[in-house]
């Protein structure tokens, strides 16, 4: 047959030059002689106000700090915290000596921040008391120093001093390539256990660029704009579409450690919250709280939702409440860079959108529907598999090539594993999910992760995860277990089981028993049947 012809959806919005040829520390900084004096980054928790030019200048301190401890260019430092000042500082510090940043939540029990530290070859470790007790003795065995950002504690050097001292001058910073890892979150993917995604200088640039760069930029952040950081900076729709996106536009971040409501509308009040980035159960929440109104959230102009799907519904009621912003969704995926796509509502010339969209391609991508079974390209209104291209996406899973192969096609195309549509307005509209990923308040749970633990337990022959619907939390895993013959082993034994070893997102909401797991010939759990079998009750 002859070559089918590829459908490429392209942005509404013209390209752009995008400076990607530099370090993300100087593209984000770019705009220090307009913005230098103004807010930067503010702490929620103590109310101190950092300067443009304050951050920079702490950024640089950390960088000869971290130096001092060790680190150097190629290296990893992970970030094992919740939302606070030296989040940014510890990040841009190490993307300045060359290295790179691996982000995890500090909540993970022990074994999963093992795990992730000994993958990606941290060198240091950044957190908090809240997690202090469980790196200790794991960092004293590999002989790496642990630094606390909230006090002093045994064995740990505290941030203060990392950044009490000289700062590593520009010249210094030389040799860094755009091609060069500076994050290094972890993502499962479409298929099987997390790995370390690699987001590039140019990546990330490319990813922020796309976003709020351009004469008409698609998701319009000004210097006078006052975006909350609530999300957790661990998670790379935080990192990437608050922290670097608000650096690069000049705006100030006023930066929320936890979640809890009336905190929430306290520091919008507080500080005049211009721009407020969201999952979809946190604007189900504020949809619904008798406790916030319309004028409690008056300074607002735009609401973000990404990470998860927001239907119509929840959309239409949030907008009856809040009717003075702009409620729009942005689309990503942490190995796409993450951006794929951006409500074009929250544009500097705004478009009209539809409820329910997930927005329009990024500009200086291309953005392609196939058919999964067939790969060939669809056109307009026809769900498919999603697939990115770009200088956003990343440079490759870390040392899992195979998984790269898997992941990003010979001609450079992204398989995201969501199955959607692009209809008649470019907007595209995601309906179903190809991969095995269970999205829990878009927190990530890898299928693939529990099953290998489940099947370490004595009594369990073989085990399968799937996601099921939850109307608090979008989806939260179920399991199918086989016991070994004999075994009487109960649901709350092997939910106990496992709670000891995730964070508590990951936890199994309910056990099947079964005496078969579905499998086709080559082992490969066949999911959709176990769905099937919820359904049909
Ligand atoms: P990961 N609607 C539906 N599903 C979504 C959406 C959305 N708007 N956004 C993300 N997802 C799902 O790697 C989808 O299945 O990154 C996607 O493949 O944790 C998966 O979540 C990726 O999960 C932004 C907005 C970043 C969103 C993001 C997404 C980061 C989530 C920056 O501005």
């Amino acid at each position: 047959a002859a070559a089918a012809k590829e459908v490429v959806f392209r942005s509404k919005l013209p390209d752009i030059e995008i400076p990607n040829e530099q370090t993300l520390q100087s593209y984000c900084f770019a705009k220090m002689a307009e913005v230098g004096s103004r807010p930067c980054i503010i702490d929620g928790m103590t109310g101190v106000s950092y300067t443009y030019a304050e951050v920079e200048t702490l950024t640089r301190r950390a960088a000869a700090g971290l130096r001092r401890m060790g680190v150097g260019k190629g290296d990893v430092v992970m970030n094992l915290l919740r939302n606070c000042p030296e989040f940014a500082f510890s990040f841009l510090g190490a993307a300045r000596l060359g290295a790179a940043t691996t982000t995890a939540n500090p909540f993970y029990t022990p074994h999963e921040i093992h795990r992730q530290a000994e993958a990606a070859g941290a060198k240091l470790i950044v957190t908090e008391a809240c997690a202090v007790e469980k790196v200790l003795e794991f960092a004293a065995e590999r002989g790496l120093p642990v630094v606390t950002v909230d006090g002093k504690r045994d064995g740990c050097v505290e941030f203060s001093e990392v950044i009490g001292g000289d700062e590593l001058p520009e010249a210094e910073e030389a040799g860094i390539h755009p091609d060069d890892v500076v994050a290094l979150p972890y993502s499962s993917g479409t298929t099987g256990l997390p790995k370390g995604v690699m987001l590039t200088h140019r990546s990330l640039i490319t990813s922020v660029a796309q976003q709020v760069d351009g004469a008409n930029p698609n998701l319009y952040f000004s210097k006078e704009d006052v975006l909350l950081c609530l999300l957790p900076l661990f998670h790379i729709y935080s990192l990437n579409s608050v922290l670097l996106a608000g650096l690069r536009a000049g705006s100030a971040m006023v930066i929320m450690k936890k979640f809890e409501i009336g905190a929430l509308v306290e520091l919008v009040r507080a500080h005049g919250i211009t721009v407020a980035p969201f999952v979809p159960p946190i604007v189900v929440e504020i949809a619904k709280s008798p406790r916030v109104t319309a004028d409690d959230l008056a300074s607002i102009r735009m609401v973000m939702s990404g990470a998860a799907p927001m239907g119509k519904d929840i959309q239409d009621a949030f907008m009856a409440k809040i009717p003075n912003a702009v409620l729009g969704q942005g689309y990503g995926m942490t190995e796409a860079g993450p951006v794929l796509a951006m409500c074009l509502a929250f544009a500097k010339e705004p478009f009209e959108v539809k409820s329910g969209s997930c927005g329009t391609v990024v500009r200086n991508a291309g953005l392609k529907i196939v058919d999964p079974d067939t790969g060939a390209s669809l056109g307009r209104n026809q769900p498919g598999e999603i697939c990115i291209s770009g200088e956003q996406i990343m440079k490759g899973y870390l040392n899992d090539p195979e998984s790269t192969k898997n992941t990003i096609d010979k001609d450079g195309w992204l398989h995201t594993g969501d199955i959607g549509f692009v209809d008649d307005d470019d907007e595209i509209f995601i309906v179903d999910r190809l991969k095995e990923i269970i999205k829990y308040k878009g927190f990530q749970v890898a299928p693939a992760e529990l099953e290998a633990l489940l099947i370490t337990h004595p009594e369990i022959k073989d085990a399968a995860v799937v996601g099921v619907k939850d109307d608090l939390c979008g989806e939260v895993p179920v399991a199918f277990i086989k016991r070994i013959e004999g075994s009487e082993i109960t649901e709350n034994e092997i939910k106990q089981f496992v709670s000891k070893e995730v964070v508590f997102y990951k936890r199994i909401n309910k056990v099947y028993f079964t005496d078969s797991i579905p499998k086709n010939p080559s082992g490969k759990i066949l999911r959709k049947d176990l769905r099937a079998r919820l359904a049909a009750g």
